[in-house]
């Protein structure tokens, strides 16, 4: 290993800092050649250890044999006409493949974008269209995009929505059922949350008003939060009763991440609607509205679309993508890497105090960090340990409204020896940072 970044990404720093806006920031700074496998190689010649797939995009490797192979022979074929101009039969194929693997066996189309936030855009106009309803409701620690209406939906402010505004009106956030923070412990959250959502809706909105309620199955950006059970199915209950759309933003965590094929499945949820992108085509943009057939199709024609939207080259990828996951069980792979994470992440919770809780679900974990004793958010630590991965070679992510969350995303195709390797890693930086923050002992 060279120092992170080496010379030669420091190199393309420099040039990247005279040509790349600084808004669009890097967390680690070394710049790729080569990638699969959960390994990605740099400039450098350095390898390190992925457990952030490029936020959970790459969930079947960076260049798996049938994406890589669909792209090829797609991309020489054509590469774009428009759907929307002269159709071609990827794009259907994509949508017949969404409506067999999405939760629920009712009648279901599709709609393709290019990115998650255009999906859930596209979600709220299909909800608002479809009941003749204005009102959007959303939860506290939610990420869903950074166009204006997403921004909207998003609950973080620094750095999504900080002098961006004015956002979208007629969204209304409510509380959400996050297991670790719930005043009364988490075996009462999820039942606690939902009365108190379903009574604020009624009394705040009015639940004639709502168009839909849209939520992240496990919360991504916001700290990978679980919620308590029962708060998503009850939720599910109150929209079917009230004629509101259940919509799932399933952008993060569908395509096998959680261990199911959608996270709406591990409490028997059928959304709706379904807006997906990420894991969908293995690294290509694509995105999809996946739904009822009477709600999808009660848009008027020409109502959706887009010049990109269901590209071939990128349908190809998908198609190659879900072969990839039926293929190789990458569902099953990703519920045995979550066994594996989570065990060690609570063997080192018992010897770190910092770590204050340890959840997830499949190949979707986190640890959230405390100052000891407390629930009082850690960032600072969060930041150092993070560092330290870095340092050390190995890709970690951090999230959580608070910043205090440490996230890992393996590919779901990686090697045992690579995800014991990086577990290794995790805990040689809690190590190291514990030990910083001890007084020295006097020689
Ligand atoms: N919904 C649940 O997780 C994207 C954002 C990274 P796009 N999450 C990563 C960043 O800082 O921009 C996401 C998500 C959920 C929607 C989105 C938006 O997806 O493809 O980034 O637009």
């Amino acid at each position: 290993m060279t120092d992170v970044p080496g010379p030669r990404s420091s190199q393309l720093l420099v040039r990247r800092e005279a040509a790349v806006a600084r808004a669009v920031s890097t967390m680690l700074p070394v710049f790729v050649t080569r990638a699969g496998g959960g390994v990605i190689e740099d400039v450098d010649g350095n390898s390190l250890i992925d457990f952030g797939s490029g936020i959970a995009v790459v969930g079947v490797g960076n260049a798996a044999a049938h994406v890589v192979a669909g792209v090829q022979e797609q991309v020489a074929q054509f590469t774009h006409t428009c759907f929307m101009i002269t159709p071609y039969e990827g794009y259907v194929a994509v949508c017949e493949e969404l409506a067999r693997l999405t939760p629920g066996d009712h009648e279901k189309r599709s709609a393709l974008f290019n990115s998650g936030a255009e999906a859930v855009e596209n979600a709220v106009k299909v909800a608002r269209a479809h009941t003749g309803r204005q009102a959007v409701v959303v939860f506290d620690h939610a990420y869903h995009g950074r166009t204006n209406l997403t921004l909207a939906l998003t609950a973080k402010n620094m750095p999504y929505k900080h002098t961006f505004g004015p956002f979208a009106p007629e969204v209304y956030r409510m509380p959400m059922a996050y297991p670790y923070r719930w005043p009364t412990g988490p075996d009462r959250c999820g039942p606690e949350a939902a009365a108190a959502v379903i009574s604020a809706i009624d009394k705040q909105v009015g639940a004639e008003d709502v168009a839909c309620v849209l939520i992240e199955p496990i919360q991504g950006e916001g700290g990978f939060v679980v919620p308590g059970e029962g708060f998503l199915p009850a939720l599910a209950e109150y929209c079917r009763e009230n004629g509101i759309v259940f919509a799932a933003d399933e952008v993060q965590t569908g395509f096998g991440r959680t261990g199911a094929w959608f996270a709406c499945e591990h409490e028997g949820v059928v959304p709706d609607l379904v807006a997906t992108a990420k894991g969908i085509a293995g690294g290509l943009p694509l995105a999809a509205v996946t739904g009822r057939a009477e709600i999808m199709d009660s848009v008027h024609v020409g109502g959706l679309g887009g010049t990109f939207g269901g590209n071939p080259v990128a349908c190809a990828a998908a198609l190659g993508a879900i072969r990839t996951i039926e293929e190789q069980d990458l569902v099953a792979a990703a519920r045995r890497i979550g066994e594996v994470m989570l065990a060690r992440l609570r063997q080192l919770q018992r010897r770190h105090p910092a770590v204050g809780d340890v959840r997830g679900r499949g190949a979707m974990v986190a640890v959230e960090l405390v100052e000891p004793g407390t629930t009082t958010p850690d960032p600072a630590m969060t930041q150092a340990v993070a560092r330290a991965c870095h340092s050390a070679g190995l890709v970690v992510l951090t999230c959580g409204t608070f910043g205090n969350v440490l996230r890992f995303l393996p590919p779901l195709v990686i090697p045992d020896h690579l995800l014991a390797e990086g577990l290794d890693l995790v805990d040689q930086a809690f190590a190291a940072v514990s030990g910083r923050g001890q007084v020295a002992a006097p020689v």
